[in-house]
C-alpha cells in the first residue's frame, strides 16, 4: 500500500465549485474535506461533493466503450466503437449533416474543454441540431440579455458584498448553491448581508429554505412572475422612482417600457399573484429606498411559462432604478478574455439556424429541448436519424419523458458518452466511457473563467487526481477522434483538426501506457497564456485559488454591451409585444381554473443532484431517502381526504404518475411540489439508484412546438397544471414507479 497523499481540487458538480482537498492512496480517492483556507470558497462544501468519489468508484462506473447487442451490451474496443459510429455519420451525413444532433448535458459545463469540443464535432458535422439542458434551465435568460446588452452571457449579478436589499425570485440558493453567480457558502453570504442591515426577500410559492434565512417571504403565485414584475415596474413609474438621470444616456425604449407597463397596476396584478396591492407596493418602496438593490432569479421563474418577459423586466427594474452597474446593485463581471468582443469579431451566437419543427431560432447555437422528440419522430430529409449525447441524461430531465423515450428507440444511431450507463444510455447503441471530474485537469468552468461570474474573484487550475479507469476517456479527446473516424474536422477546419491530431501522437510518444488522448494540460495551459494569465504550473502553485480583483461598478454601461448601438436595449419590440399577448395566461390566472386543479413545482434537495446522484449509497440511505414524493399543504390534503404517507395519482394533460405523500406546511395552498431526477427503476447500469422507488416528475410535462416558451424555448416545468387524487388500485412500491 503507498502512502497517503494530499491533493487539492475542487468540485465541479456545481457553480459553487468548492475547494476540496482529497486523500489518495493506491491512485484511489479515500476521503475528501472541504479546503478551509480557499480564499474564494471559504471551506464550504456539501455532502455531494464530499461524497463524490464513491459514485466514481462505483462498480456501475462506465470503464469500456459498450455496444448494444440485441438486449444486452458488450464490451468492444475504441478501435471498433470509433470506425462503426464513424461509418455510420458518414452514411447519414451523406443524406443531410441535419440528421445527426447533439444533446448537451449540464455535466458538460462543468468542464472547459468538454463542451468546447462536443460543439466543434457538430461545427465540422454541419448540422445545426444541437440542443441542450439549457431550454430546462436558463435560456431564458439568454434570450433576455442578447436582446437587452447584445451578448447572452452578459448576466449582470448582485454585488453581494455591497447589496441592501435583494429580492431572491424562483431560486433557492441554500439548497442550490445560487446560480448564475459563483457562491459557496450561500447562507453564510446572507447572513453577512443581513448583518450589515440588508434585506433579502424571497418571492416563491414555497417558504423556501432561503426564505429561512432571509427571514422575509411573500408567497407568489407559480407562473405569476411576469404580473408581479409588471405591476412593481408601473408602480416605480407611478411613483417618480425611475432614475431617468442615470439611465436614459445608457439605453433606448425608456418610454415604450413605461408604456407597455402602464395598465398592470398592483390592485390589477394582485388576483394573479396572490400578492396584496399594498405589499406590492411596499416592496417597490423598500427596493427603490434602499443603497444599492438588486434582483436575484432562477429556474422557478425560467421554467415557468413567460420566463423570458420575467427576466427582460427584472433586469429593467433594475436598470430604471439606477441599479445596473452599480456599488450594491448589480455588476457585470470580466473573465480572462473579452469574451463578448471575442464572439463579436467571431460571429459566434449569432448563427440564423431556424429548427425544422416549429421554426424556431437557435439560441446560443441550440434549439427547444422539447422539439427534439419531433425532430426524431416527424419524416422528412432533415429529420434526426442519429443522436450524440455527451454529459446529461435528457430521458429523466426532458418534458414528456415518455414520448422521448419513443423518439430515441426510433433512432437509427444513439451514441451516450457518460460515467454511467443511465436511462438514456441504456437506449443507447454505443456508450463511451468517460472520465470523471477528478480524473482530468481542468480550470473553473465557463461562468467564472470567461465572463468572471464570481461573488469572490480568484482563479484556480486543478490537475486530475487519480489517474483514469480502465479505458475512460476524456471527452475534448473522444470528440478529436469522432471527428476523425467521421471524416469531418473538427469546427470545420482541417487545420484544427491535423494540429490536434499532431499533439494527441506527441502525447502518446510521451504517454505510451496512458489511454490514448489529447494532452489537456497543455490547452488549458495555452488558454491561459494566451490571455496572458500566466501558466496552468503557476496557477497549480495556488490550491486556494489566486485571487482577482471583483469587477468595479460603473465599467458596463456605455462602454461594453455590444448591442448594435452600444444602448441597454429596454425595449426589444418582440417583448414589448410577448406583454400585449399577456391577456389569456391573465384570465386563466384569476379566473380559478376548476377544483382540483393545483400547480406543480419543482424541489430541489441537498443530497440530489438533477438525475444523477442517487447512486451514491450514503445520499440514498435513510428512509426518506427511499423515493421522491408528492408535496401537499395540509389543508389541501384534508380537502383531498390524503394523509401522510397516503399513495397518490398525480395526472396532467400529458401523463401521470403515482407517489407517496407528504404534508409540506410551507407550500402556497394550490401548488403541489414533486422534485425531479426520480424514477431509476429502468436504468440498467445504477445498481443502487434502480433499487430505489420513486417517479419520474418529467412525464408530466408537455413537450412540441406548442409547449415551448416562444421567446427562448424554455421548456414548461414548473407550474405545471395538475389533478391530485388517492391513488386508485394496488399500492405497493413498485407501482409508485411511473418511468
Ligand atoms: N421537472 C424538472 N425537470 C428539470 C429540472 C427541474 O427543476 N424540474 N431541472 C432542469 C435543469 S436546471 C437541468 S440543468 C437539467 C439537467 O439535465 P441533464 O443535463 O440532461 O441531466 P443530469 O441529470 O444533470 O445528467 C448529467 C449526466 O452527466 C453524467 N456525468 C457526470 N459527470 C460527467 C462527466 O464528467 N462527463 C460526462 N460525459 N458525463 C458526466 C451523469 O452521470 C449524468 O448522467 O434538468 C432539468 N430538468
Ligand atoms: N442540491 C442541488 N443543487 C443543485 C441542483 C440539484 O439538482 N440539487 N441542480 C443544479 C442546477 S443544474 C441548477 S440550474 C441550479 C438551479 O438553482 P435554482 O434556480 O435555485 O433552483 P431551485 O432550487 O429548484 O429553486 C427554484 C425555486 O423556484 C421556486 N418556484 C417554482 N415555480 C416558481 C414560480 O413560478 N415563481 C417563483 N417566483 N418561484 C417559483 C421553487 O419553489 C424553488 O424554490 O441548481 C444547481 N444546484
Ligand atoms: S456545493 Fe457541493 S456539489 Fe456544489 S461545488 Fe460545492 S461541494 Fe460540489
Ligand atoms: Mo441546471
Amino acid at each position: 500500500m503507498s502512502q497517503l497523499e494530499t491533493k487539492y481540487t475542487f468540485c465541479r458538480i456545481c457553480e459553487a465549485s468548492c475547494g476540496l482537498v482529497a486523500d489518495v492512496q493506491d491512485d484511489k480517492v479515500v476521503s475528501i474535506a472541504p479546503n478551509r483556507d480557499h480564499h474564494g470558497t471559504l471551506g464550504f462544501s456539501c455532502m455531494k461533493g464530499l461524497h463524490q468519489h464513491r459514485m466514481y468508484d462505483s462498480p456501475d462506473r462506465l470503464r469500456y466503450p459498450l455496444k448494444r447487442v440485441g438486449d444486452t451490451f458488450e464490451r468492444i474496443s475504441w478501435g471498433q466503437a470509433l470506425a462503426e459510429i464513424g461509418a455510420k455519420v458518414r452514411q447519414l451525413r451523406g443524406v443531410s449533416p441535419h440528421s445527426i444532433g447533439m444533446y448537451v448535458g449540464t455535466a458538460a459545463g462543468f468542464s472547459i474543454l468538454h463542451p468546447i469540443f462536443a460543439e466543434g464535432f457538430m461545427q465540422g458535422i454541419g448540422s445545426r441540431n444541437t440542443f441542450s439542458s439549457s431550454t430546462q434551465d436558463c435560456a431564458n435568460r439568454f434570450a433576455a440579455a442578447t436582446e437587452m446588452y447584445g451578448f447572452p452571457f452578459f448576466q449582470p449579478f448582485v454585488d453581494l458584498d455591497n447589496v441592501e436589499c435583494m429580492l431572491v425570485v424562483g431560486t433557492n440558493p441554500v439548497v442550490s448553491k445560487w446560480t448564475f453567480l459563483q457562491v459557496a457558502h450561500p447562507i453564510k453570504r446572507m447572513k453577512e448581508v443581513k448583518a450589515r442591515g440588508g434585506r433579502i426577500i424571497v418571492i416563491d410559492p414555497r417558504h423556501t429554505e432561503t426564505a429561512k434565512v432571509a427571514g422575509e417571504h411573500v408567497f407568489i403565485r407559480p407562473n405569476a412572475d411576469v404580473f408581479f414584475f409588471l405591476a412593481f415596474l408601473q408602480e416605480i413609474f407611478a411613483t417618480g422612482r425611475c432614475d431617468e438621470a442615470r439611465i436614459r444616456p445608457h439605453s433606448s425604449g425608456l418610454d415604450e417600457l413605461r408604456a407597455a407597463v402602464a395598465d398592470w397596476t398592483p390592485e390589477k396584478t394582485a388576483a394573479a399573484t396572490g400578492i396584496p396591492a399594498a405589499q406590492l407596493r411596499q416592496l417597490v418602496a423598500t427596493f427603490c429606498d434602499a443603497n444599492g438593490a438588486a434582483i436575484v432569479t432562477g429556474t422557478g421563474l425560467g421554467m415557468g411559462q413567460d420566463g423570458t418577459l420575467a427576466q427582460w423586466l427584472a433586469e429593467c427594474i433594475i436598470a430604471v432604478t439606477g441599479n445596473l452597474d452599480r456599488r450594491g446593485g448589480t455588476l457585470v463581471g470580466a473573465g480572462i478574455f473579452d469574451f463578448a468582443g471575442y464572439a463579436k469579431k467571431a460571429g459566434m451566437f449569432t448563427r440564423k439556424a431556424r429548427s425544422r419543427i416549429g421554426n424556431f431560432r437557435e439560441l446560443n447555437g441550440g434549439f427547444p429541448g422539447a422539439i427534439l422528440a419531433d425532430e426524431i419522430l416527424t419524416p422528412g430529409r432533415d429529420q434526426i436519424k442519429s443522436l450524440f449525447v455527451t454529459g446529461g441524461n435528457p430521458l429523466m430531465t426532458m418534458a414528456n419523458s415518455g414520448r422521448l423515450r419513443d423518439a430515441l428507440a426510433q433512432l437509427e444511431l444513439l451514441v451516450v458518452t457518460d460515467i454511467y450507463l443511465n436511462e438514456t444510455a441504456s437506449l443507447a447503441h454505443y456508450v463511451l466511457p468517460a472520465t470523471s471530474p477528478l480524473q482530468r485537469p481542468d480550470l473553473p468552468f465557463v461562468f467564472p473563467l470567461f465572463l468572471g461570474m464570481q461573488s469572490i474573484p480568484y482563479l484556480a487550475a486543478t490537475d486530475s487526481v487519480v489517474e483514469p479507469e480502465g479505458e475512460q476517456r476524456d471527452e475534448a479527446s473522444i470528440y478529436t477522434d469522432l471527428a476523425t473516424a467521421s471524416g469531418v474536422n473538427l469546427f470545420g477546419s482541417k487545420a484544427v483538426q491535423w494540429f490536434l491530431r499532431g499533439l494527441k501522437l506527441a502525447n502518446r510518444l510521451r504517454h505510451p501506457r496512458a489511454q490514448p488522448g489529447l494532452p489537456q494540460r497543455f490547452i488549458l495551459d495555452q488558454m491561459l497564456r494566451r490571455s496572458g494569465h500566466g501558466s496552468f504550473r503557476e496557477l497549480l502553485r495556488h490550491p486556494g485559488g489566486k485571487p482577482r480583483d471583483q469587477v468595479a461598478p460603473g465599467t458596463f454601461l456605455g462602454k461594453r454591451p455590444t448591442t448594435d448601438d452600444g444602448l441597454v436595449h429596454l425595449a426589444p419590440p418582440e417583448f414589448i409585444a410577448g406583454t400585449g399577448l399577456l391577456g389569456e395566461r391573465f384570465t386563466a390566472l384569476t379566473s380559478g381554473e376548476g377544483d382540483g386543479v393545483f400547480r406543480l413545482i419543482s424541489k430541489r434537495a441537498h443530497s440530489t443532484h438533477n438525475s444523477w446522484t442517487q447512486n451514491i449509497d450514503e445520499l440514498t440511505n435513510g428512509e426518506h431517502n427511499q423515493t421522491n414524493h408528492v408535496y401537499v399543504h395540509p389543508a389541501d390534503a384534508a380537502k383531498l381526504g390524503l394523509a401522510e404517507g397516503d399513495v397518490a395519482d398525480i395526472e396532467s394533460a400529458t401523463g401521470a404518475i403515482r407517489l407517496p405523500v407528504r404534508l409540506l406546511e410551507e407550500l402556497m395552498p394550490g401548488t403541489v411540489s414533486v422534485p425531479h431526477g426520480w424514477g431509476h427503476q429502468h436504468a440498467r447500469g445504477l445498481g443502487v439508484a434502480s433499487r430505489l422507488a420513486g417517479a419520474n416528475v418529467n412525464l408530466l410535462a408537455s413537450d412540441g412546438p406548442d409547449s415551448v416558451e416562444q421567446l427562448s424555448g424554455m421548456s414548461h416545468l414548473s407550474g405545471i397544471a395538475v389533478t391530485v387524487r388517492a391513488a386508485a388500485g394496488p399500492v405497493n412500491r413498485q407501482s409508485w414507479s411511473g418511468c
